[in-house]
């Protein structure tokens, strides 16, 4: 049996099967990806991409941190793509119990997914950081400087920013979804950002499938692995 039909098998055989991933998931919708050649991080700015979509320097550098994540992290306007289709169906068809995903661009609920734990928030949820109103994300894009809501507090988005810990009631969500699966299908990430990373640990079955273009640390641990383009795999799901 080859790699494709085992795992054709046991996305047939599951009935509480979890998606984890990551930016890999979306790099075939047109959004850039962190850490690959063509990534985020291959690029040069006046500080290290973490720095800049870190809590502090939001709070010192206002202004340099919104001109960043509207250039570089504000992805509006693009489309879901095969493997964000692929997933919707499989929840549909009652083999997919959730989807946790580290990314930020709601491309999984834009193409049908309902359970979707996203561990660092979403470019979609804007918050006044005074008031707490909610503000669309178009706000957030077209605002000259820093975003400021009616009552003079800044918008921040709900994405998780370095230093800041994950929302708790996600990552209960996504740890009882991912210990509870019989089948785990990790994909289009490279599993070195952590505390997201570790939720792997909480999978106790022997279907871990890990699909990711570069190799990545869990390689070893994974009953089957592929290192495809999440595209050409789950075209043929
Ligand atoms: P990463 O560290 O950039 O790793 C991405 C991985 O995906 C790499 O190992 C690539 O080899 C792999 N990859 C890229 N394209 C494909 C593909 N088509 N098929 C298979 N594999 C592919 O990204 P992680 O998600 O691991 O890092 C976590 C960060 C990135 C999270 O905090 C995200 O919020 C953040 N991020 C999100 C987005 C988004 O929302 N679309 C975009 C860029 C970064």
């Amino acid at each position: 049996m080859t790699n494709l039909q085992q795992l054709k098998q046991w996305i047939r055989e599951s009935k509480s099967a979890v998606f984890f991933g990551g930016a890999g998931v979306s790099t075939e919708s047109g959004i850039p990806d962190f850490r690959s050649v063509d990534g985020l991080y291959s690029q040069t700015f006046d500080y290290p991409p973490e720095t800049i979509i870190s809590h502090s320097f939001y709070e010192r550098k206002p202004e340099y941190f919104f001109r960043f994540y509207r250039e570089k992290m504000l992805p509006l306007g693009f489309a879901p793509n095969v493997t964000h289709q692929v997933l919707a169906r499989l929840e549909q068809e009652g083999h997919l119990a959730a989807v946790v995903t580290q990314n930020i661009d709601g491309l999984h609920q834009k193409a049908g997914s309902k359970a979707v734990y996203e561990l660092h928030g979403s470019v979609l949820r804007n918050y006044c950081v005074k008031c707490g109103k909610f503000h669309r994300a178009e706000v957030v894009r077209d605002a000259k400087s820093v975003p400021l809501c009616e009552c003079g507090g800044i918008i921040k988005p709900d994405v998780v920013l370095y230093e800041e810990p994950l929302d708790e009631r996600t990552v209960e969500g996504a740890v009882s979804a991912i210990r509870k699966a019989d089948l785990l299908i990790v994909g289009g990430t490279s599993l070195t950002v952590y505390p997201a990373a570790g939720l792997l640990h909480y999978y106790r079955g022997d279907r871990l499938v890990l699909i990711n273009r570069d190799e990545t640390p869990y390689d070893s641990y994974a009953n089957l692995v592929f290192h495809e383009k999440l595209g050409d795999i789950f075209s043929q799901l």
